[in-house]
């Protein structure tokens, strides 16, 4: 049995959606704040930043999204969530999965906790604004890559759908939200179809 810590609406959800689709045994576990706001001792001890997705996998404990993504996809190769090692879709799941972490997701928390990135007590403000703009130009360009293709990796479903959807969904209080854009708007509600996803939104109590 596979275990997911997770809190609803976090980086959690592209792993959940993910043992969802392959069809995993798993078991969710819910990530809770103590009185000062600080994570259990017993969470540290195996995601020593105190943040989610960490998923226990027997004696392995993996910490990192796009990492757990992969293992999910290797673990479970016939669910084909990544294309087979070797071939172009394999290097194109590496890359993209790699972007929207590195680039669009460090960005979304630019944008969402501004003050960790700054000693300066004004100028939050001015880091959310320029990750706003910085969070336009990835959804004006992945909108692009997305008008000729259905999925993210050309040919298939893979992790890279899933983890976008959650990349969408947290732009929606962008102005304009990030599924304003067509061909996001219409990946979005391509992989909202999927089994995995509407298990995962239900499991994690969000619309
Ligand atoms: N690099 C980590 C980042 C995960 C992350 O930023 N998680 C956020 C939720 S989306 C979190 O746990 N935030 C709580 C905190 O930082 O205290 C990953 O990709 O798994």
């Amino acid at each position: 049995m596979l275990r997911l810590h997770y809190i609803p609406g976090t980086a959690a959800m592209a792993p959940h959606a993910a043992l969802a689709e392959v069809g995993a045994d798993y078991a969710l576990v819910l990530v809770e704040e103590d009185d000062r706001g600080q994570r259990p001792s017993a969470y540290l001890s195996l995601n020593p930043w105190g943040q989610v997705p960490t998923l226990q996998d027997g004696d392995l404990v993996l910490t990192e999204a796009v990492a757990i993504m992969l293992h999910i996809a290797d673990r479970f190769p016939e669910a084909g969530l990544g294309a087979p090692v070797g071939t172009r879709a394999r290097s194109e799941l590496y890359r993209w999965l790699s972007y929207l972490s590195y680039a669009v997701q460090t960005t979304y928390m630019h944008w969402f906790y501004p003050e960790r990135f700054t000693t300066d007590p004004d100028g939050a403000e001015a880091i959310r604004d320029r990750a706003s703009a910085t969070l336009r130009r990835h959804i004006d360009w992945i909108d692009g890559e997305l008008a000729t293709r259905p999925w993210v990796v050309d040919g298939s479903l893979t992790g890279a759908d899933l983890f976008l959807f959650m990349l969408t969904r947290w732009g929606r209080f962008q102005e304009p939200p990030a599924w304003d854009s067509p061909n996001l708007r219409t990946h979005f509600d391509r992989v909202l179809q999927r089994p995995g996803v509407q298990r995962m939104l239900t499991e994690q109590g969000l619309e």
